[in-house]
């Protein structure tokens, strides 16, 4: 009797342990961040009063997270112990325990910020080994006729379960790198010395369609050729400045955030983006200056471009005149929005030159800039068919076109850094060009919203609108494809 209470016991936590070395091991694969029991610990932290957090960590200073760990183990131990109990009289109610504890991780992850789907194969794992454990081990408890033996029998294979599940997650914990969300929280108090001017208000006109200013970063356009963004904590990034300068670099993520950092309202443009095309948005980012950076390297006399690296093996190359031209603004981002950089967006350094494409400027995960000769280093994209010099055509785009009652309702976007948007026309059919009004100016880099209403005879009509930027030069109703370096046409749609 009494051994056999004790075999539940051991039972429970050994299951839990399973679970919760399942779940590691699927998340280490699909993404480190969903295992349960990070999650979960995530979430604890979360949940609790900030003032208890503050309280916690003025108590245990640097080992606030092993008290947590510990704190955790405790609760968790207790659950498994009373559901190992609960299973000698009931095993439905045992299992619907650990249901209870499978719920719980599942939320836990679901709710983490930046889970990718797949995250959620974790938690479902996690419960359903759980389960299978705490079956299998169950099935060995009850011996009716004790034999010789079977005690240590029944220890051994709860021993091995918990030991192989041990094994498993810490090798999975090995294989899954560092804890990158750990490392975008502790990044994210970062202030620019110089702020960048508040956005004004009528900026943009959403209430007729057009796109906020600013776009979140949940819906800020999204391209890369890596499959899942690389991991890399900020503080084991290294960044090497090296080639044609005076004095190499190499900087650590605290040095770039002890230098003086600036904030920039900037729109980004994808050189894939079509006539009409979405692949284009506006955030302000925190950094610092990449003419001064480079300015300390020291670039040398015949230098032509610099290729940029990142993480995961991408490369653009970037003429150095618009990055050494102070006035343009070119930066290494830190911060997006106010946070630091979204894994998807580059975490924890990345590239930005106003004015070019993307593919030849705006490198993600940056570890490496090699300035150099235009023979020397090709860029991934070059060999692809794409240009080597790509600054951003401007560019119009209508967002909400409605006619109603005799009236055309018209909203739109229109880029063209880092020259920005003197005008926007729009015209009905083959009618005359009409001047739209243009939204307040953020400045030269970003997108500038605008908005028209004209009278509109009955019937279908096709709205096209085309605009002209500081330089005075008006968008050509040549088509041109996207390849190589930007697609080139006036965008209409179609009314009734
Ligand atoms: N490492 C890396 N950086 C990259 C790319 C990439 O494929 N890999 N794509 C570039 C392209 S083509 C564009 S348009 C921008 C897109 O940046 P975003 O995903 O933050 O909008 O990133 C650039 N930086
Ligand atoms: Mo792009």
């Amino acid at each position: 009797m009494q051994a056999e209470v004790k075999r539940c016991a051991v039972a429970g936590v050994a299951a839990l342990v399973a679970a919760l070395a399942a779940g590691h091991v699927v998340a280490a694969v699909v993404d480190p961040a969903a295992s349960p029991a990070v999650a979960a610990a995530g979430a604890v932290v979360d949940l609790t009063p900030s003032a208890i957090v503050e309280w916690a960590k003025h108590v245990f200073g640097t080992h606030t997270k092993t008290a947590l760990a510990l704190g955790m183990t405790l609760v968790l131990t207790a659950f498994a112990l009373v559901t190992g109990l609960v299973a000698r009289r009931n095993r439905t109610a045992a299992y619907a325990l650990v249901g209870v504890l499978a719920a719980v991780g599942f939320v836990a992850v679901l709710t983490r910020p930046a889970i990718a789907s797949v995250g959620l194969l974790a938690p479902v794992v996690s419960g359903g080994v759980g389960v299978v454990t705490l079956r299998f081990l169950l099935g060995r408890v009850e011996e009716p006729s004790e034999p010789v033996g079977n005690r240590r029998q029944f220890l051994l294979t709860a021993g091995a379960v918990t030991l192989g599940a041990v094994a498993a997650g810490g090798l999975a914990q090995l294989l899954a790198g560092p804890n990158v969300e750990a490392s975008r929280r502790a990044v994210a108090g970062l202030r620019p010395r110089r702020k960048a001017p508040p956005i004004p208000a009528g900026a943009d006109f959403a209430a007729e369609g057009t796109p906020s200013m600013i776009t979140p970063n949940d819906d800020f356009y999204t391209i890369h050729t890596a499959i899942s963004p690389p991991r890399i904590a900020a503080e084991d990034w290294r960044l090497r400045i090296h080639g044609m300068v005076e004095k190499p670099l190499t900087l650590t993520f605290d040095d770039l955030r002890r230098r003086p950092l600036v904030e920039r309202t900037l729109t980004l443009a994808c050189v894939s983006n079509p006539v009409g095309g979405d692949l284009v948005s506006t955030a302000t980012f925190v950094g610092v200056d990449l003419a001064d950076l480079l300015a300390d390297a020291g670039v040398q006399h015949g230098a032509e471009q610099l290729f940029s690296t990142s993480e995961d093996g991408f490369t653009a190359e970037t003429e150095l005149g618009p990055v050494l031209d102070k006035s343009r603004g070119a930066m290494l981002a830190l911060l997006m929005n106010g946070e630091p950089l979204p894994l998807q967006h580059g975490f924890p350094v990345r590239m930005i030159v106003p004015g070019l494409y993307g593919f030849v400027s705006a490198t993600k995960w940056l570890v490496d800039l090699e300035v150099t000769t235009w023979s020397k280093r090709t860029a991934y994209w070059t060999p692809r068919g794409w240009a080597r010099k790509a600054p951003v055509k401007t560019q119009s785009r209508i967002d909400r076109a409605e006619a109603r009652d005799g009236r055309l309702t018209v909203a739109g976007t229109a880029w063209a850094p880092p020259h920005g948007i003197k005008a926007v026309q729009v015209r009905i059919d083959d009618g005359p060009w009409r001047t739209a009004e243009l939204a307040a100016e953020v400045n030269r880099n970003t997108w500038r919203m605008w908005r028209a209403v004209l009278p509109i005879a009955p019937g279908d009509h096709r709205v096209t609108c085309r605009a002209t930027d500081n330089t005075g030069y008006t968008q050509t109703a040549d088509r041109a494809a996207e390849a190589p370096d930007g697609a080139t046409g006036w965008h209409s749609v179609d009314v009734q």
